[in-house]
């Protein structure tokens, strides 16, 4: 990823970026980060990028001509136009949106980024109407100029670069529910100024250590930020209910513990979620009232997000006829879910290479990198190519491989399904999708979570492959719909 920073002062910005893990992904090439002086597009003799405002007051304003031909000179040299759609241009000031982990993740799917630093009283409207996409802030207070927060975001957004960080799980899943701070840490010596270690993280229990880092976490999260303590316990409560039916709601259990989940309303057994890494609603219900005052929230929640086509999963039948009946919702996919309820690993051996040497006709799997997507999206006709180099990129995709040969894939979903397992047809047969699920499945566990998957009404084969790997079905469908908003 290219953030390109146009600023007035490009060393401010280059130091403070060259060091620790943003400096060794800037060495190792995973990111690139150009400061662009601003001055060196003035026209003005004295090398001037500022002028009295018009209207008088205090202060200076930085001129538009400057600053628009130093955003030019990236915008032409990355291509813009090439795609038709607008480089992506942060203005940093403090009348903009409040800078959030949400948008970091939304920020780091750009291929480049460019950043203006504003100074002095202000930059002139007329070119921050011409090129900015997106005003942002880092908080409420005021800093003397756009660098700092500048540089803030590259960090923010940087570490969530795949290859950053060395561990891409971490980047994601590091606050539990996405609303407990973390818990303390400790590290050698067991004893320092008279003060011990907690014995519990020296038993070797991991269970334990577990248990006791969650206690903690709550308690912090309480006492320091009671805002993100009241999320965490009504998602809290939320789970309570949705574990009654375990393998009907694994989809919004799994939100809430992978931290994806916003709550939109919960009434008893009546529970609206909204995903937002995928952007989808997931809603179960206990009567037609109550599921119908959900569909109104949600449409509410989607109509501030400015969308107008709703991707919802509905766990009851009759709120998929009623949302067919009263919102003229398309039912895109009729599904049972399928769980892995245990907390083992799947066996690997005679299905999956796992080092050199004696494992003759077996694959390797390992994540898919862009140069798969055109051969795997020609396999796919329900999945769109762009959603498919987003999962790519997030590496949720891997492929089955003989040496370089690509024999088939499988995914992680956003939302958090086990999905898209396709076996290239002249492979079938060999137990392919069977190790391509294993592996998935045995990666998800590694993360502490519940793997499962959604199995399209009537699809025989996969049924069969569940069942073989040991996954439980749900008794009760699940609808995927899709709604459009047009009030
Ligand atoms: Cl983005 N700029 C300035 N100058 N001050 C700030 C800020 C940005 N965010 C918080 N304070």
């Amino acid at each position: 990823m290219h953030f390109h920073i146009l600023t007035l002062f490009p060393e401010m910005v280059m130091h403070g970026l060259s060091e620790s893990v943003i400096g060794r992904a800037l060495e190792r090439g995973i990111l690139s980060v150009s400061a662009v002086d601003i001055r060196d597009f003035t026209l003005d003799k004295h090398r001037k990028t500022d002028d009295y405002p018009y209207g008088g007051g205090a202060g200076m304003v930085m001129q538009a001509q400057p600053v628009y031909d130093a955003w030019k000179s990236v915008a032409d040299r990355i291509g813009r136009g090439k795609s038709g759609a607008r480089v992506r241009t942060v203005y940093l000031t403090p009348q903009g949106r409040l800078f959030s982990q949400e948008l970091a993740k939304e920020l780091a799917k750009e291929q480049d980024l460019i950043l203006l630093c504003g100074h002095y009283e202000g930059v002139d409207e007329r070119v921050l109407e011409e090129i900015v996409t997106d005003y942002v802030s880092i908080g409420d207070y005021v800093l003397t100029g756009g660098e700092l927060p500048a540089m803030v975001l590259t960090d923010a957004v940087g570490r969530l670069v795949p290859g950053v960080l060395n561990n891409q799980m971490s980047a994601e899943t590091e606050t539990f529910h996405g609303y407990l701070l973390e818990y303390p840490q400790y590290s050698r010596p067991a004893e320092w100024n008279g003060r011990k270690v907690p014995a519990v993280l020296l038993s070797g229990d991991r269970k334990k250590v577990r248990e006791w880092r969650l206690g903690q976490s709550v308690e912090r999260t309480g006492a320091r930020r009671p805002d993100l303590y009241r999320q965490y316990q009504r998602l809290e409560a939320c789970l309570g209910v949705l574990r009654r039916e375990k393998l009907h709601h694994t989809d919004m259990t799994e939100l809430i513990a992978r931290g994806q989940a916003e709550l939109i309303c919960a009434d008893g057994a009546d529970i609206c979620l909204y995903d937002k890494n995928s952007g989808a609603y997931f809603h179960t219900a206990e009567s037609v009232p109550k599921g119908l005052a959900a569909l109104a929230a949600l449409c509410e929640h989607a109509g501030g997000r400015c969308v107008q086509e709703i991707l919802l999963a509905l766990h009851q039948d009759f709120m998929a006829e009623e949302a067919r009946r009263q919102y003229e919702a398309e039912v895109l996919m009729e599904c049972r879910q399928a769980v892995y309820t245990g907390n083992v690993k799947l066996p690997v051996s005679g299905l999956i290479r796992s080092g050199e040497g004696a494992e003759e006709g077996l694959p390797a799997i390992r994540p898919l990198g862009p140069e798969h997507l055109s051969c795997v999206a020609e396999h796919y006709d329900s999945v769109d190519r762009e959603y498919l180099d987003d999962q790519i990129r997030r590496e949720q995709m891997w492929g089955a491989f003989d040496g370089e040969e690509l024999l088939g894939v499988a995914g992680i979903h956003k939302e958090g399904s086990i999905g898209m397992l396709t076996v290239f047809p002249e492979h079938r047969g060999k137990r392919l999708g069977k190790a391509l699920e294993t592996f998935v499945v045995n990666g998800i566990l590694e993360c502490g979570f519940t793997p499962y998957c959604q199995i399209e009404e009537g699809n025989e084969i996969s049924m069969r492959l569940q069942k073989s790997l040991g996954l439980y079905f749900s008794g009760e469908k699940l609808y995927w719909m899709k709604l459009r908003l047009h009030r």
